[in-house]
C-alpha cells in the first residue's frame, strides 16, 4: 500500500498538488480493486473508518455529518414540496441516510456504479450505509447517465454525489452532464452537486457557473467546512428550473424541533443562508460568471 508508511495514510493528488493530508491508521479492514477503481477502508486513529476511493478520501465516520447533511439539504430545503429524489453516486449511503429523512420525499432513486462501495459501506460504515434499507429506496447498480436519458421530466431534485473530476466522475463535471440532469428534472426542479473546492479550483467552478447559467435560470455556489478534505472544504453547485428560486433563503426553514428529531449534526437553516457567503477573492471570480 503505497499510500501507507510507518503507520500514516497520505493522500496526495494532482488535483491539489504540493499539498497532502495525513491520517494515523490502526488498522486497514479492507483493500480490494473493483471492476473500477482502488476501494480501501482503514480504520483511523482519531477519525473513525476511513472510505478511500483510488487514493482520494471519500468520507470519514467523525466529520462525513457535514458533507452529507449539506449536499442534501441545501437542494431539499430550496425546493417547496420534494417528492421524487434521484442520487447519482454517494455509494457510502450517507446522502440517502439524509434525503429519507424528509417527510415529503415519497421515493428515492439512487444509481451507482460501483456496487463494491456498496457493500463495503454496508459493512464498515454501517452508521452512512443503513439508508440503504429504506423502503423509500430503488437502488440501481448501474451508470446515472444512461439511467437519465431513459427518465426525463422525473425527478423534483437530482443530487450528485460523485468522486473529484479525474477518472471515472469526470464526465460528471460537464454541460452535457448537467443538461441530462436538466432534462431528467420535472418542471421547478432543483439540482445539487459535489462542487469542489474554492482554495484549489476556482478556474473549474467559474467553468461549471458559466455553463450551468446559460442551462439554468438560478445558479448558486455554496460550502460547507469539513477537515478530511483537502484545503478542509468542500463546494455545492445549486441550479433551479424555476425562476422564483432563491437558495440563499431556505423555502423550507427547519424548526430546532425538526433539526432535534432529524438528528442533524451540521444543517440548520442559518447555516444554509450562511453557506453562500463566500470569501472575497471567491465571490469576486464567481461574479465574473
Ligand atoms: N458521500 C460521500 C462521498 C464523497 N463525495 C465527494 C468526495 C470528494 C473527495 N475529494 C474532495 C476534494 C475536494 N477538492
Amino acid at each position: 500500500m503505497e499510500n501507507i508508511k510507518e503507520g500514516w495514510f497520505r493522500e496526495t493528488c494532482a488535483l491539489w498538488p504540493g499539498q497532502a493530508l495525513s491520517l494515523q491508521v490502526e488498522s486497514v479492514l479492507y483493500h480490494q480493486r473493483s471492476k473500477f477503481q482502488d476501494v480501501m477502508v482503514f480504520k483511523s486513529k482519531t477519525y473513525g473508518n476511513v472510505l478511500v476511493l483510488d487514493g482520494v478520501i471519500q468520507c470519514t465516520e467523525r466529520d462525513e455529518f457535514s458533507y452529507q447533511e449539506m449536499i442534501a439539504n441545501l437542494p431539499l430545503c430550496s425546493h417547496p414540496n420534494p417528492k421524487k429524489v434521484l442520487i447519482i453516486g454517494g455509494g457510502d449511503g450517507g446522502v440517502l441516510r439524509e434525503v429519507i429523512k424528509h417527510r415529503s420525499v415519497e421515493s428515492v432513486v439512487q444509481c451507482e456504479i460501483d456496487e463494491d462501495v456498496i457493500n463495503v459501506s454496508k459493512k464498515f460504515l454501517p452508521e452512512m450505509a443503513k439508508g440503504f434499507f429504506s423502503p423509500k429506496l430503488t437502488l440501481n447498480v448501474g451508470d446515472g447517465f444512461e439511467f437519465m436519458k431513459q427518465n426525463q421530466d422525473a425527478f423534483d431534485v437530482i443530487i450528485t454525489d460523485s468522486s473529484d473530476p479525474v477518472g471515472p466522475a469526470e464526465s460528471l463535471f460537464k454541460e452535457s452532464y448537467y443538461q441530462l440532469m436538466k432534462t431528467a428534472l420535472r418542471d421547478g426542479g432543483i439540482l445539487c452537486c459535489q462542487g469542489e473546492c474554492q482554495w484549489l479550483h476556482l478556474d473549474l467552478i467559474k467553468e461549471m457557473r458559466t455553463f450551468c447559467k446559460s442551462l439554468f435560470p438560478v445558479v448558486d455556489y455554496a460550502y460547507c467546512t469539513i477537515p478530511t478534505y483537502p484545503s478542509g472544504q468542500i463546494g455545492f453547485m445549486l441550479c433551479s428550473k424555476n425562476p422564483e428560486t432563491n437558495f440563499r433563503q431556505p423555502e423550507r426553514q427547519l424548526t430546532s424541533e425538526e433539526v432535534e428529531s432529524m438528528k442533524l449534526k451540521y444543517y440548520n437553516s442559518e447555516i444554509h443562508r450562511a453557506a453562500f457567503v463566500l470569501p472575497e477573492f471567491a465571490r469576486k471570480v464567481l461574479s465574473e460568471a
